[in-house]
């Protein structure tokens, strides 16, 4: 075994952070070594906060990192896009917020932005997501902003998906995406000590679909909070419990689900990576451009020239 693996097996931080790095930059050896690290993957309870941005998602993290490090878990973060335009500076806010857990050697935090990357962020989370677990992290916490086709393919790594919610965002039906409030297991009004939840929490439950309970569906919660406050974390724990209980009963068909999704994450992420570079940076394609804004050249026929690169012939 690599000494690499090995060590990531030992928990060592400084393994785990490298072989992080070189799941981050596509190094051409970490093949090797998530395959190496997958066998020993599927222990951990992951966790996914998402959520618009401000609502309270990194302060609920660190009520939830407390607790179970209280219970001597060890916690591993992945925290997404904390620098989007929607909520810069808050690297800086979930550094102080989660500064109580730096020197803590059991808690492991990790953010990713989405800028950068060309195809493939969800790919990224899911390796890491993979890291951590082989590393023995008993619970990971995925953090996203609940606004963008990548967050919510993210969450589809995550056992339990709790979606934080404030009444002040007002209609959060039309700003949130559809698709997040379909894999919400948990939903949460967070910030009660500011705000009235209680319309809010009408409009939720009117919207939940849980007519499916008694086929044997999770019954979606709705709970109320104040992680300034520390107020209603309880019965959040209560119900994160509630619903591992809930997921462990049917573990084969989750496994069988996220190895369905993490096969299309590696396969879509390089391939939109390629096609990325191929339309921003290749020079005999840049010609081609030219060529359609000057309407030489079609936006299709490119499309289909590129598409017969990887065998698929539309036949036209
Ligand atoms: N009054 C009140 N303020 C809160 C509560 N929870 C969080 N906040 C404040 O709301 C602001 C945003 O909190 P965060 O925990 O950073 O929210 P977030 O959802 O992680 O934000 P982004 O990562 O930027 O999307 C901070 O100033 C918090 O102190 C709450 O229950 N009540
Ligand atoms: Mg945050």
């Amino acid at each position: 075994m690599d000494a690499l693996v090995k060590g990531v097996l030992n928990k060592q931080i400084s393994a785990a952070a490298e072989v992080i790095r070189m799941a981050e930059e596509e190094a051409p050896e970490i093949y090797g070594y998530l395959k190496q690290l997958y066998p020993y993957t599927g222990n951990a309870h992951i966790i996914g906060i998402t959520g618009l941005p401000g609502a309270g998602k990194s302060s609920i993290i660190n009520l939830l990192i407390k607790y179970f490090r209280g219970q001597d878990k060890s916690v591993g973060v992945i925290a997404i896009d904390p620098s989007s335009p929607l909520t810069q500076g808050s690297v800086m806010g979930d550094r102080i917020r989660m500064m109580e857990h730096a020197n803590d050697r059991e808690v492991f935090i990790k953010s990713l932005t989405t800028r950068g990357w060309l195809g493939g962020l969800s790919k990224t989370a899911a390796r890491i997501t993979n890291i951590l677990d082989a590393m023995g992290k008993d619970i990971i916490i995925l953090e996203t902003v609940g606004v963008g086709q990548n967050e919510v393919s993210i969450m589809n790594f995550a056992h339990t998906i709790v979606l934080v919610l404030v009444s002040e965002m007002g209609d959060f039906i039309q700003t949130i995406k559809a698709g997040v409030l379909e894999i919400g297991d948990i939903f949460l009004i967070n910030k009660i000590d500011k705000n009235d939840p209680y319309d809010l929490m009408t409009n939720i439950e009117s919207v939940l679909r849980n007519e499916d309970v008694e086929k044997g569906c999770w019954e979606k919660k709705v709970i109320l909070t104040s992680a300034l406050k520390n107020d209603g974390f309880d019965r959040l724990l209560e119900c994160i419990k509630e619903h591992r209980r809930f997921f462990l009963d049917k573990k084969d068909s989750f496994l069988l689900k996220r190895a369905r999704q993490e096969i299309k994450e590696e396969v879509y992420g390089s391939l939109a990576g390629h096609i990325n570079q191929k339309i921003d940076q290749d020079s005999k394609t840049n010609k081609i451009l030219k060529k359609v804004v000057s309407k030489k050249e079609d936006p299709y026929s490119l499309a289909l020239k590129l598409l017969k690169d990887f065998n698929i012939d539309k036949n036209i």
